[in-house]
């Protein structure tokens, strides 16, 4: 069984920021439950563009408010109760109202220091099969 609270992962290598967000790493790969599972918190008056090409999220608000915008243009509000799932690797601009405090499933999970690139991508990390030994 694994427990583990937020308040112990700040400053160690599950603790993630960047200038719009940081994200607190609960479940990563290497803990084995298939998805990886991560509080993050949005900060005020701050707008994200996300491509999340590569995996599928699920982001459960609980606490501020804000929305997200599909690049097709429907938005929709988010404040805390609500879940958003992007199961078509939709292409969205997330915006922060006030403070958000979300958490969020990844699906493949990530490895644990992905930070979005130019395109709001995390890379897919694949790892190597192992070497066949000489029979
Ligand atoms: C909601 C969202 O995707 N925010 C960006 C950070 C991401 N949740 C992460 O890496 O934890």
């Amino acid at each position: 069984m694994i427990v583990r609270r937020v308040a112990e992962l700040i400053g160690t290598e599950r603790d993630v920021a960047t200038k719009n967000w940081v994200s607190r790493r609960l479940l990563l790969k290497q803990d084995s439950m298939g998805f990886s599972l991560h509080e993050t918190t949005v900060f005020p008056d701050t707008e994200t563009y996300i491509w999340y090409k590569h995996h599928l999220e699920a982001v459960f608000c609980v606490e501020g408010e804000g929305e997200i915008q599909l690049v097709d243009g429907a938005v929709y509000r988010i404040e805390p109760g609500v879940m958003y799932a992007l199961n078509l690797h939709d292409k969205h601009y997330l915006r922060a109202k006030t403070k958000m405090r979300l958490v969020c499933i990844f699906n493949p999970p990530l490895t644990g220091r992905e930070m979005h690139d130019e395109e709001g991508t995390y890379p897919l990390v694949v790892e190597a099969a192992p070497e066949k030994s000489a029979a």
